[in-house]
């Protein structure tokens, strides 16, 4: 940019004015530098928080958000920050913002990108490089340099480089508006030295409404052929996939599920629960009672979910029978993916915020439905399958004789997780058990289904539980239910915990390998062989590491001992971590339905 054009931005007297007139009327004589337009601009989206590690591009950022009130916390590791983030998308339903250094700060973050793409979370990553001066110039040896866009630009939805200043609305805009449309995913900004204290015109920032499309519903016609669809229908179900947690379109679906007196299936990557729901809602594929409703159903309302492969994209294992006899209703923001995995009978393209709403004024139009006769049979199914589920892990080993069950690991766990907590999963085989044999039902669990990605608990728990309380001003109690080679991933981040207070207690199931992988080597070549590169010291003490992080330890080697424990964790005010030694056998070779897990990857039967 030449210094004319910079002083008459300055000015507050843009050359290209792309503003409409109403606006830069009221533009303020002074300027404002470009940090600080950044934020009024996340601002209009009510986004209180910012991860990051600073340095010299981002100190004027960093002081000035907080200085604002935002939640602003650095981590020890730039995948973290980005996980972090995430993880606060996922829980306010807005976008989020991570920054990371120029060099090896982006390149650190570039796990927590790849993840968020696949994982559909729109977290604007923003990254400092050198002023263009210094990257154009033909030099040796400059540093912390790298070319930063081509290594991330495959990996985000959308990406570009704050170049000039009077960019920034523009850029950072688009970035808010390509995330949150279609399928939601990442963004990357780069942000370059010389731009920072670039002034441009203050004004007024537009709300969201008025640049992106917002709360867009459904066209008329076909809501009212879905209504009727569902009105007719004699046993629909309602799919509810991840993007109805992220959205927090909760209390919405909970209308329309009461209008359709049906079953709600869980999706594997949606495995939240919505509050007045819980006694009618089954995880897909892991309670036995969401295989008949699916067998059963002669409608299906898939509500923001990909349709993937872990739902055999709706049209295989448990929806082969009665396919013909079903019709498909698909709620999807994202129209390019109207019929991708399975053929849809009425696509309703829109935002699941304001489609829901529509379909359930339809319904109430004709009447909504009756229950459907088998609904309170499955209800009490359920509820059964659930207790003869803890009576049997009750009869395996409880750690008083010998190492403890997973079966009972998860149940005494999830028996005391705390009423309106975040519940966070990271691991391998413990996570397997869990599907089966969770005895809690969160309205809000995180983690990551898509990307697969183990050793996001950590960063996931902090992320969530401080853009919760950011947004909401109350502290929820979180628990991290975790493997052990999970948890060491990002165990640094135990001191985010610290340092915030954040009522976070972890329980560690811990065997003292990547158990998952043990029982592949079993499953490939049987019992007896090197299990080469799976197992690892067993001299390691969570509960004697979290000491050392200021955190509330236990070592707890029963059953029965776990929910005390848990309890005294909450209650010590401290960041809790619970060492649970965990049978390496049981826990590699006896995940229940396991069979169905291996399901979701289907080389071949596509
Ligand atoms: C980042 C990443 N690395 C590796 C894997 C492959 N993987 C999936 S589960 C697993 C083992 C996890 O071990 P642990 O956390 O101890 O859980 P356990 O199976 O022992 O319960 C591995 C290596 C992955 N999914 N993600
Ligand atoms: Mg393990």
């Amino acid at each position: 940019m030449n210094q004319t054009y910079r002083t008459e931005i300055r000015k507050g007297n843009t050359m290209y004015d792309d503003q409409p007139q109403a606006e830069t009327k009221q533009a303020a004589s002074a300027g404002i530098p470009v940090y600080k337009r950044m934020l009024d601009l996340f601002e209009a989206e009510g986004i209180k928080t910012l991860f990051g590690i600073p340095d010299p591009n981002f100190v004027h950022l960093f002081l000035e958000a907080e200085t604002r009130g935002w939640t602003v916390v650095s981590s020890h590791h730039e995948a973290a920050t980005g996980h972090m983030a995430a993880a606060a998308a996922r829980i306010t339903g807005k976008p989020s913002v991570c920054i990371a250094t120029l060099g090896p700060g982006m390149a650190n973050a570039m796990p927590a990108i790849q993840c968020a793409k696949v994982e559909n979370d729109p977290v604007i990553f923003i990254g400092g490089q050198r002023a263009r001066i210094t990257e154009r110039r033909v030099r040796r040896g400059r540093i912390q340099f790298v070319r930063q866009e081509p290594m991330i630009e495959d990996s985000v939805k959308f990406s570009s480089s704050i170049e000039y200043a009077d960019q920034v609305d523009e850029i950072v805009r688009e970035a808010i508006r390509v995330c949150m449309s279609g399928t939601p995913g990442p963004a990357y900004i780069e942000y370059p030295a010389h731009v920072i204290l670039e002034e441009v015109p203050n004004t007024p920032i537009l709300p969201p409404s008025r640049y992106r499309l917002t709360m867009q519903g459904a066209d008329g016609d076909r809501i009212a052929e879905a209504a009727k669809i569902i009105a007719e229908a004699k046993k629909p179900v309602l799919l509810v996939g991840h993007g109805v947690h992220t959205s927090k379109s909760g209390a919405a679906v909970k209308e329309l599920a009461d209008l359709m007196q049906c079953p709600v299936i869980q999706t594997s990557g949606g495995t939240s629960f919505i509050e007045g729901l819980e006694d009618r809602t089954f995880p897909y594929g892991f309670s036995e009672v969401s295989i008949d409703a699916v067998v059963e159903s002669d409608c299906c309302v898939a509500l923001a979910t990909e349709l993937g492969e872990p739902s055999h994209y709706g049209r295989w294992r448990h929806w082969v029978d009665n396919e013909a006899n079903r019709k498909w209703i698909y709620v999807q923001q994202d129209p390019t993916a109207i019929g991708v995995n399975r053929p849809i009978d009425v696509p309703l393209v829109g935002d699941v915020r304001a489609v829901v709403p529509q379909l359930s004024r339809a319904l109430k139009e004709l009447g909504g439905r009756k229950p459907s006769e088998e609904l309170s049979a499955y209800i009490q199914r359920d509820a059964q399958q659930l207790v003869e589920l803890a009576e049997e892990a009750a009869g395996k080993p409880d750690g008083s004789e010998s190492l403890m069950h997973t079966s009972q690991f998860v149940t005494e766990a999830t028996k005391a997780f705390p009423k309106d907590g975040i519940m966070i999963r990271d691991g391998g085989a413990t996570v397997i058990f869990q599907w089966t044999y969770s005895q809690c039902k969160p309205k809000d669990v995180i983690w990551n289904q898509n990307y697969g990605h183990i050793g996001t608990g950590l960063p996931y728990a902090t992320g969530a539980m401080l853009a919760d309380r950011a947004q909401t001003g109350k502290s929820r109690p979180g628990m991290l239910l975790t493997s052990d080679s999970s948890f060491l991933f990002h165990i640094g981040e135990l001191e985010v915990a610290v340092r915030e207070n954040l009522p976070l207690v972890c329980v560690v199931g811990v065997d003292f390998q990547w158990g998952l992988e043990v029982g592949v080597y079993k499953r490939t070549f049987g019992q007896g062989t090197r299990e080469t590169g799976t197992h690892w010291s067993d001299k390691v003490r969570f509960d004697k590491i979290a000491e050392g992080f200021g955190c509330y330890g236990e070592f707890v080697s029963k059953a029965a001992d776990i929910g005390p424990a848990i309890a005294r964790a909450y209650a010590s005010g401290k960041v809790g971590v619970i060492h649970v030694p965990i049978d390496p056998k049981a826990n590699s070779e006896e995940m229940p339905n396991y069979s169905e897990f291996r399901t979701w990857y289907a080389e071949g039967t596509q």
